[in-house]
């Protein structure tokens, strides 16, 4: 019996060192994204972490529309207002023009569409096309950042959105 609530005892003292460990973790690498739609259901939780001069976007996203739509980091930590109008528009530290296919893009927090399934989910998996979390043009500035999805799939090319329609989703990114 003691033997047993020995081993409980260390494996407990085990998960709450890893735990603390990826806490320390992430808060100095990483940054991570509750994501809301417009009724305040949680679609899902998105990590962003550096990768080379490139912020990397993961993770997985429930319950939105099935089709094709506009995704991007928006420059502003809120998705208060009407139609998540407190994330203002996109992250762009530099005067460029929105999306990849315009000759004076792109806006650095111009994301790739995102393909959402039949079952209304989406593995998300993209980068921005510069840029990084605390260091050269941050996107983790003193007004923070955001998430959104958009309604409609994302010309690349459009300025200032993409035509991409309303936004349907938003988070705020959190991090320090
Ligand atoms: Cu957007
Ligand atoms: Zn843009």
């Amino acid at each position: 019996m003691r033997s047993v609530s020995f081993f409980a005892a260390t494996r407990a003292t085990a998960v709450l060192g890893t735990a603390l460990l990826l806490a320390a973790w992430s808060t100095s690498n990483d940054a991570t994204v509750k994501v809301l739609d417009a009724t305040g259901r949680e679609l899902g939780v998105l990590t962003l972490v550096d990768a080379g001069a490139a912020i990397a976007v993961t993770g997985t996203l429930r319950g939105l529309t099935p089709g094709v739509h506009g995704m991007h980091l928006h420059t502003i930590g809120s998705c208060d207002g009407a139609s998540f109008a407190g994330a203002g528009a996109h992250w762009s530290p530099t005067p460029k023009q929105h999306g990849s296919a315009n000759p004076a893009g792109s806006h650095h927090g111009d994301l790739m569409n995102l393909t959402v399934g039949a079952d209304s989910s989406a593995v998300v998996k993209m980068s921005t096309p510069a840029g990084s979390l605390r260091g050269e043009q941050p996107l983790l500035d003193t007004d923070g950042a955001a998430i959104v999805i958009h309604a409609t799939t994302d010309d690349y090319k459009t300025d200032p959105s993409g035509n991409s329609g309303a936004r349907i989703a938003c988070g705020v990114v959190s991090g320090s």
